[in-house]
């Protein structure tokens, strides 16, 4: 059967040594090489082997996972700058405040939950940073330096309140409030928040990170975003760095792992992850049967990371120093995590038998060890002088991003109650004796008493650590966590300056895609607001007509554009440039909004206000990357979504998976999320200029969703006097009268009744897919009049949104032609409606005396007859508003529900029930 095999594979599968003599020379040489000449000597040589190996064609490559031992060397390994002693107290301390923390809130209601053993791993990882590496914003001026950026593992939000405890950010009485963020304020405290949530606690998180793999991804486009403003000269962030302590089994996510060559490519050296591969997730091994540190030693090696082991602790230096034989590294190779942790939750005596008793060679080096003295052996992630020679090695690699693979066991200390246990990731109750325990364990100085009543631990100000503490944090700039919001100023454009063209219209057609682009071009001139602007697609912009900015702006590049491009002579040739300005993430939905919540919180990162617009499908936002639009949300965002080929039947042929008639839903569901549906460029020129003055003037933790369509047809003009209707929600566009003319209230605001009948007139005529209205019978329906007129025709009230408000309007027109007067409304956002009509409700629960009247009631109180409303999206939206239309009105709403299917415009808006002759006949039914 060999003989089959590919000979080039044979060899590979060849693992004995036939010529021991042979290799040894080869191995004394390159040792020889090394003594006598040096690493970079040795390095030439064994790069000139691989070449000569790669010529020759032999079908080998070098492993990308190297022995289970530290990367750095102890001779490599600088000498630790701190006081260990009271480095390794304060760990101590900041472990027992935080589990007393957690054990004391669910002891007090047990529903409250929280973590323990993810900290207790993790704390020497945190603590390093802290006292050595993660600098705060400081300075003034130019010079100043805006801070790092530091991602916490989420479930290790304990140990950084411990921390803040012990620097007087946070008193007892907030600890007492963890998780119980309402009480807390009647209590006089500060809730605090289950996992960093910047929306909770927003002068201390600055990045949420709860939900597995948005952190890790988010850390990457914000370093990226950072080399952005630096490239295009807005700030200087050169000296900061980008920290994220993620878990190994948090690796998993989708997310963590998709933009790490991205990080590669873009040479991202001012990003560093310590992933805390403390073996275990919730349930149990991350890799029982392998060893999750050899993995993600080669993903990270083959994405072109700097990978940095932190195996094994400083006890382990003088048995690695013993082991002439290797009989270590090759009983590691031989272990598998699944054993590993069944190493860490037994004691030394086990360990002894178990592990040191697998052979001679080991035993012998455990000799002359006791058996706790086997248990204390550290590894890598527990060992402080370790964690400092990994991180500070990382901050000085240049040309790449770096990742520290740090071992540890979870529930760390927590004895016989947690560590290395399969159920210790939910670990919160302790006895007496395990509180006890742990006492002893970390040398605390509690009394039985103390410690069984869970009381927390800070020592005097004038202590030894205290003074410590506050001295480390001074000399790198103050605390972190801190969430900063002071940012300059910047002028905005009035609105004629960019958006004249799309107010004015005078009935021009086009798509509002396009309107929002030629807007984006203008703002982008704009001396003060222009450079600020982020665009950004992910490969869709050449589909929403935005080529015409590549050249315009550029697109940023790290490394400016090293070839001619194909189109170079054309007005919209592909320019990529070093201070190009479009982020252009290629495929990538999950990099494209992380690199918009990276530009929409620059403000409070960096100080510095940047607008960004990122448009995409529609369908491909919300569905797609919902979760980290909500993290984004939390994270207080400034900018614009635009959710273009938005509406299940506008996008045509495109079918099932890119027809969107839900976007809306989803995005009514995020508080400070204001979504906008607009029919009109004109309508969209006014939600775009409220957004910008929103978010850049009035400085407002909100961002706007708007859709947009492709659906070209006649723009009109929008008077002044709709302006603010239209951010509110809703507006009568026209009122279509059965027999005799009456006027629009737009025609008699603005006083100019030949150019606005004209232009409304024109809707409907132009737009080429009219249908036809299949109506059989004339209506006369007793009751129903017109409360704005004095004449007796039945009346409907027509509301639409978005491309079905041109299906509305044409449909007023038949009804209108048939006798009925039809009011039509344009809705611009069915969840500002919604909003206003739930805050009006919620005032009247209160017992506010001046509780208001919905906005949406209001409106369609000067109309008359049943309300129809019709929209692109499903039911449910215009639904949301039934509650506060006038209750003796029948409502009868019209959607797009049900997966969507490829056809012309004109067949999907029948199938689904929204064109102009659906809409007419439900006006019919409501009349009946
Ligand atoms: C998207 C998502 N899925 C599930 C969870 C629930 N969860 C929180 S922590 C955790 C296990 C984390 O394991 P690991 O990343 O290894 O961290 P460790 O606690 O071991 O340090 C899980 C499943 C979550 N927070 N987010
Ligand atoms: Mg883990």
């Amino acid at each position: 059967m060999n003989a089959s095999i590919d000979p080039r594979l044979n060899a590979l599968l060849t693992t004995t040594d036939t010529d021991t003599q042979e290799t040894s020379e080869w191995r004394e040489a390159l040792l020889a090489v090394l003594a006598a000449q040096g690493p970079e000597r040795a390095r030439f040589l064994l790069d000139e082997l691989v070449r000569t190996a790669h010529s020759a064609k032999i079908g080998w490559r070098p492993e990308l996972s190297t022995p289970y031992v530290n990367s750095i060397s102890v001779d490599q390994q600088p000498v630790f700058p701190g006081d260990l002693a009271i480095e390794e107290r304060l760990a101590s301390i900041m472990r027992w405040n935080a589990l007393a923390m957690v054990v004391r809130a669910n002891q007090a209601y047990g529903e409250l939950g929280g973590h323990i053993a993810s900290y207790a791993s993790a704390a020497d990882l945190f603590e390093t940073g802290f006292n050595h590496f993660f600098e705060a914003r400081q300075g003034t001026g130019p010079d100043q330096h805006r801070g790092d950026l530091v991602f916490f593992q989420p479930h290790s939000a304990p140990g950084v309140y411990a921390r803040a405890f012990l620097e007087g950010r946070l008193s007892e009485q907030d600890l007492l409030n963890y998780r119980q963020e309402i009480r807390a304020a009647e209590r006089g405290a500060v809730g605090l928040s289950s996992y960093p949530h910047p929306w909770l606690m927003p002068d201390f998180w600055q990045f949420p990170t709860g939900s597995m793999g948005i952190g890790p991804i988010s850390s990457i486009y914000h370093a990226r975003f950072m080399r952005y403003l630096s490239h295009r000269n807005l700030l200087d962030c050169s000296a900061r760095k980008v920290w994220g302590v993620f878990g190994d089994g948090e690796m998993d996510e989708p997310e963590s792992m998709s933009a790490l060559t991205l990080a590669a490519r873009e040479g991202l050296d001012n990003l560093v992850w310590v992933v805390n591969c403390n073996l275990q997730r919730l349930d149990g091994p991350v890799r029982g049967n392998g060893r999750i540190i050899d993995e993600l030693e080669k993903l990270f090696t083959g994405a072109g990371w700097n990978v940095i082991k932190l195996v094994w602790g400083s006890d382990w230096d003088g048995l690695f120093a013993r082991d002439v034989t290797g009989a270590l590294a090759r009983a590691f190779a031989n272990t598998v995590d699944g054993q590993m942790q069944t190493f860490a939750a037994k004691d030394g005596r086990f360990n002894r038998d178990t592990f040191f008793g697998q052979n001679e060679e080991l035993a012998k080096l455990a000799q002359g060890m006791t058996d706790d003295q086997i248990d204390r052996l550290k590894r890598g992630g527990h060992d402080l002088v370790k964690i400092h020679a990994a991180y500070a090695s990382a901050t000085q690699h240049v040309g790449q991003p770096t990742v520290i693979l740090a071992h540890t066991k979870k529930g760390y200390g927590m004895g016989s109650a947690g560590q290395g246990k399969m159920t210790t990731h939910s670990q919160k109750k302790f006895d007496d004796t395990d509180l006890l325990e742990f006492r002893n364990r970390f040398n605390l100085p509690l009394s039985d008493q103390e410690a069984t009543s869970l009381a927390f631990y800070k020592p005097a100000p004038e202590s030894a650590e205290m003074q410590y503490l506050q001295s480390r944090r001074t000399a790198l700039g103050g605390y972190l966590p801190k969430r900063d919001t002071a940012c300059d100023t910047v002028a905005v454009p009035a609105i004629e300056q960019y958006s004249g063209f799309a107010l004015n219209a005078e009935g021009k057609e086009m798509s509002t895609t396009m309107a929002f682009v030629r807007m984006l071009g203008n703002l982008l001139k704009d001396s003060a607001l222009g450079p600020r602007i982020v665009p950004i697609v992910a490969d869709e912009a050449r589909t929403f007509g935005m080529a015409n900015l590549f050249k315009q702006v550029g697109i940023y590049s790290s490394v400016g554009q090293r070839y001619a491009p194909e189109d170079i002579g054309s007005v919209l040739s592909y320019r990529e440039a070093l201070d190009g300005q479009i982020l252009e993430e290629g495929i990538s939905e999950a990099g494209a909004i992380a690199s918009w919540t990276a530009a929409a919180t620059s403000y409070s990162v960096h100080g510095l206000a940047m607008l960004p617009f990122y448009i995409y499908y529609s369908m491909f936002g919300f569905q797609r990357v919902g979760d980290q639009i909500w993290a984004a949300a939390d994270q207080r965002p400034r900018g614009f979504l635009l959710g273009a080929t938005s509406g299940r039947t506008t996008l045509g042929g495109e079918g099932l998976q890119h027809q969107d008639g839900s976007s809306h839903l989803h995005a009514a569901t995020i508080p400070n999320c204001k979504a906008y549906d607009p029919a009109f460029a004109g309508e969209m020129a006014v939600i775009v200029n409220q957004g910008i003055n929103d978010m850049m003037i009035e400085q407002r933790d909100v961002f706007y969703y708007i859709t947009l369509m492709n659906e070209n047809y006649a723009q009109p003009s929008l008077p002044a006097a709709m302006h603010e209707q239209v951010i509110r929600g809703c507006y009568l566009f026209e009122t279509f009268e059965g027999q005799a003319k009456v006027l629009s209230p737009i025609q008699a605001q603005d006083g100019d009744l030949s150019d606005a009948t004209a232009h409304n007139t024109e809707i409907g005529i132009t737009n080429k897919n009219e249908a036809k209205a299949p109506v059989t019978k004339k209506i006369a329906v007793a009751g129903a009049s017109t409360s704005a007129g004095n004449f007796s025709h039945p009346a409907v009230t027509l509301l639409g949104s978005g491309a079905i408000l041109t299906e509305v309007i044409k449909a007023a027109r038949q009804l209108a032609a048939q006798g009925v007067t039809a009011y039509v409304y344009s809705v611009t956002s069915w969840s500002e409606l919604a909003r206003d009509g739930l805050a009006c409700q919620d005032a009247r629960l209160a017992g506010s005396a001046t509780a208001g009247v919905p906005f949406v009631y209001t409106q369609v109180a000067t109309s008359a007859g049943p309300i129809v409303a019709a929209t692109d999206y499903v039911h449910a939206l215009p639904e949301s508003v039934r509650a506060y239309l006038p209750a003796d009105r029948r409502y009868l709403t019209l959607g797009t529900d049900g997966f969507g299917r490829s056809d012309t415009r004109a067949a999907l808006r029948e199938y689904f029930g929204v064109d102009t002759a659906a809409i007419v006949r439900a006006a019919m039914l409501a009349l009946e």
